[in-house]
């Protein structure tokens, strides 16, 4: 009798440490939302996800490089899409500060960068090399550039740095930054009915693929240090005088108390991992199929409920 209450006080114990350990809080993880349709659809996603898992989600619209500065303070919670290319160097920057927790990679390997639809080569037939491109920067002259090469890059916010690689290399290009994506997609459709060449910034995974057959622009390849370490790269005078990682990864990352606070989210956000065509097929729910992004991470759940149930702890 004595030795069965002992045991029914010890199970209950254990019991009761199991569940507090495993209730996660029920304030909202704060998941942050940029600029690029991937990223939204995604985050949707993976909201619903978490409140499948019992957690309370809310987004915010935020900058895509200043977002590592919130995580690291623990306002927003978590980012899906750290892109090599665009976050590297502020993703690193904030690790090293403290406060932020590499969540591991996705599935995906990504490429950013000088990009052209297949027509363009037409016209300049070295391509994919960016010295033959340079060589008909003509080809690319516009009114607003003059006799220079028209390169239309990202958002400012993504930090390509087109406008020190134009000068590190010395291209006869001048860099025009898209007020948002889709003035990039603008720029490619317009191009299309009569077959200009045209170079912009993209990215792969990206709906673009399907819609546009293209290809990157190699540039000298990407060096660790080529946008800190003059001496990195061609040119031993200058930054940026490489060309974006070829097979970049795409990272998550979250609050370093995020565990602590929401340890049943944080094991679904270990287990969150996407595939190239699966994040292509994201964007392309929104900017082909022009769905609004909560709607396209509802049918992209629909459609891939072998992907994710299992990521959901059964416990919670
Ligand atoms: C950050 N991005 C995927 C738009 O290059």
């Amino acid at each position: 009798m004595k030795t069965k209450i002992l045991m029914t006080a010890s199970a209950l114990a254990l019991a009761t440490a199991t569940a507090s350990y495993a209730a996660d809080s029920s304030d909202p993880i704060v998941i942050p939302i940029h600029n690029w349709s991937s990223q939204i659809v995604m985050s949707n996603v993976v909201g619903q996800i978490l409140e499948a898992n019992g957690n309370n989600v809310e987004y915010v619209t935020t900058d895509s490089q200043a977002v590592y500065e919130s995580i690291r303070l623990g306002d927003v919670t978590m980012e899906l899409e750290v892109w090599e290319g665009a976050f590297g160097a502020s993703f690193r920057a904030a690790l090293e500060k403290g406060g932020i927790v590499d969540v591991g990679d996705h599935d995906a390997v990504t490429r950013e960068d000088w990009w052209y639809p297949m027509w363009t080569k037409e016209a300049c037939p070295g391509l994919p090399d960016w010295k033959a491109l340079n060589d008909c920067a003509s080809v690319f002259a516009t009114a607003e550039t003059g006799d220079k090469g028209r390169y239309l890059d990202g958002p400012v916010d993504w930090l390509k740095h087109g406008k020190e690689r134009v000068e590190a290399l010395d291209m006869d290009f001048v860099v025009i930054n898209a007020g948002s994506a889709a003035a990039l997609w603008a720029e490619i459709g317009a191009a299309e009915a009569d077959k200009k060449p045209v170079v912009v910034f993209n990215w792969t995974p990206n709906f673009a693929e399907a819609v546009w057959p293209g290809e990157f622009v190699e540039f000298p390849a990407w060096e660790d240090g080529c946008d800190k370490d003059p001496a990195v790269g061609p040119n031993p005078d200058a930054l940026y005088d490489c060309g974006n990682p070829a097979t970049g990864y795409l990272k998550k990352a979250a609050w370093d108390g995020m565990a602590e606070k929401w340890p049943s989210a944080y094991a679904v956000l270990e287990k969150v991992s996407f595939t190239n065509p699966q994040i292509a097929e994201m964007a392309k729910k929104v900017d082909v199929d022009e769905l609004e992004p909560d709607e396209a991470a509802e049918i992209w759940l629909d459609e891939n409920e072998d992907v994710w149930k299992g990521w959901i702890s059964s416990g919670s």
